[in-house]
């Protein structure tokens, strides 16, 4: 309420009469912030890299409430790859994994991007016929993937058990040459770099409390544990958490929030030369250039917040890679970890404008949006400047799941969900 005084009378009493400007008025004040984005993982400090790169909004605001890379970001098993089934999906991770494929060079920073191969294994008749139906479908799109013969499988990752009495036996597998590793935290630090070097400015312990809207119901402001920000555009991109954030402009998202682990071994000499995944057995392995093995657990079967997981998800784990790899049986484990994902229910990503103007979002990446991080940064940051989205990301809307077009990748996915 606005006190009362004669003054004010006199004002109020002005306003209508032609050719009348309220010049002592106080003037909205001016958002400090072009564009703020919320997250400091990969797809959030690439956004501000390539908002600022492309498309000249050099005055943003990153804020992180913790330490930039510390989430998902520094938390994942680096596994890239592209060789997804549906053309939605293709297009959207063969995006990124070109953009992944000049990344070192764009930033001027070494991602150490190591395309060394993603072999998906099959142990089953549908493993088999599932694979093929991708390889098919990759080829279609102009994605790399080709079948392998047990044999041709053991030649190209050594260590790989292929007898044929062993409870899970390979029966073949499918490769992605294109697809290999990079460094996760490296890739939060080129970004931030970058990004830094335009002159956004990335806050770190600045945790995102509120999102204030105008009259309109547009954004005009965030609350952070620093104080209020104005800003009408702001992007949100905090994997695990987005419809804690999401939920501060009253929008609802259909996700759900699972811890998913990881491990490493002790380090070793360098003995594993690719990456390989197999559903069936559920482990996924590769060999980071410390020479640690690098494997990755399941999601637990649980909702939380917690940045860990049951125990025994990781020893199903390590029973399934002893199967595959026996000669590791007598490796150490080094430590292990976890992360938040969030899950959409046809486990595809939104990049996409909210009903609240001025609101974007990038989440439900689940167990697998590491790879597609350039390529999700390059897109929010295209929906953020234009209003609109590129058309590689019009797909992943929120509003499908009132509509029906879901892009049900489910299969397609390489870890338990
Ligand atoms: P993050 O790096 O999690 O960044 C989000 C940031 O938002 C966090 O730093 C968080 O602190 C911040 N934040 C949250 N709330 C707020 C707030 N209110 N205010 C301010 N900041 C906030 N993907 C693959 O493609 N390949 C893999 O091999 C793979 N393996 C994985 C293994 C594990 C164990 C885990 C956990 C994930 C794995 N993923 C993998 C998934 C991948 O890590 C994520 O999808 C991806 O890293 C998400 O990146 P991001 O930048 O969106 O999220
Ligand atoms: O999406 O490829 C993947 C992946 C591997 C491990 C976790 N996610």
């Amino acid at each position: 309420m606005q006190p009362f005084s004669a003054f004010s009378l006199f004002r109020e009493g002005l306003k209508g009469q032609k050719g009348w400007t309220p010049q002592w008025r106080t003037p909205e004040p001016k958002p400090a912030y072009d564009a703020v984005i919320v997250g400091g993982g990969g797809h959030g400090l690439g956004a501000a890299y390539y908002l600022a790169k492309e498309h000249g909004l050099t005055n943003i605001a990153l804020l992180e409430k913790g330490w930039i890379g510390g989430g998902n970001t520094g938390r994942n098993t680096t596994i890239i790859r592209s060789n997804y089934l549906f053309d939605e999906s293709a297009a959207l991770y063969d995006h990124a994994l070109k953009l992944w494929e000049g990344l070192s060079q764009t930033l001027n920073y070494n991602v150490m991007f190591s395309q060394r191969g993603v072999l998906m294994l099959a142990h089953t008749v549908h493993d088999v016929q599932s694979f093929q139906r991708h390889i098919h479908a990759n080829r279609a799109n102009g994605v790399d993937n080709e079948w392998l013969t047990p044999q041709a499988a053991k030649a190209f990752c050594p260590p790989l058990n292929i007898t044929a009495n062993i409870r899970y036996p390979v029966l073949g597998g499918a490769l992605q040459r294109r697809g290999g590793t990079a460094r996760h935290d490296a890739v939060a630090w080129g970004y931030a770099r970058a990004a830094d070097a335009l002159g956004v400015d990335i806050l770190q312990n600045c945790e995102v409390v509120g999102i204030q809207r105008d009259i309109n119901g547009a954004v005009e402001a965030v609350e952070t544990t620093r104080g209020p920000i104005r800003t009408k555009k702001v992007g949100v991109s905090a994997a695990g958490h987005t419809s804690v954030v999401l939920g501060m402009a009253g929008v609802r998202l259909p996700l759900e929030s699972y811890p998913l682990q990881a491990l490493v071994s002790e380090p070793i000499k360098p003995v594993f030369p690719c990456v390989v995944m197999s559903n069936t057995v559920h482990a996924y392995i590769s060999q980071s250039d410390k020479g640690e093995l690098v494997i990755g657990a399941g999601t637990d079967v649980y909702t939380s917040y917690t940045q860990r997981g049951g125990l025994h998800i990781n020893s199903h784990t390590l029973d399934a890679v002893c199967e595959l790899f026996p000669q590791f049986r007598r490796m150490r484990m080094l430590r292990n970890w976890g992360g938040i994902v969030d899950v959409t229910p046809d486990r595809s990503p939104i990049i996409a404008k909210t009903p609240v103007p001025g609101l974007y979002v990038n989440c439900g990446w689940g167990t697998g949006g590491f790879k597609a991080t350039p390529g999700a940064a390059h897109l929010l940051a295209w929906t953020m400047a234009k209003d609109q989205p590129h058309p590689i990301n019009a797909p992943f809307t929120i509003e499908r799941f009132r509509d029906g077009h879901l892009i049900d990748e489910a299969a397609a996915a390489a870890v338990a969900h």
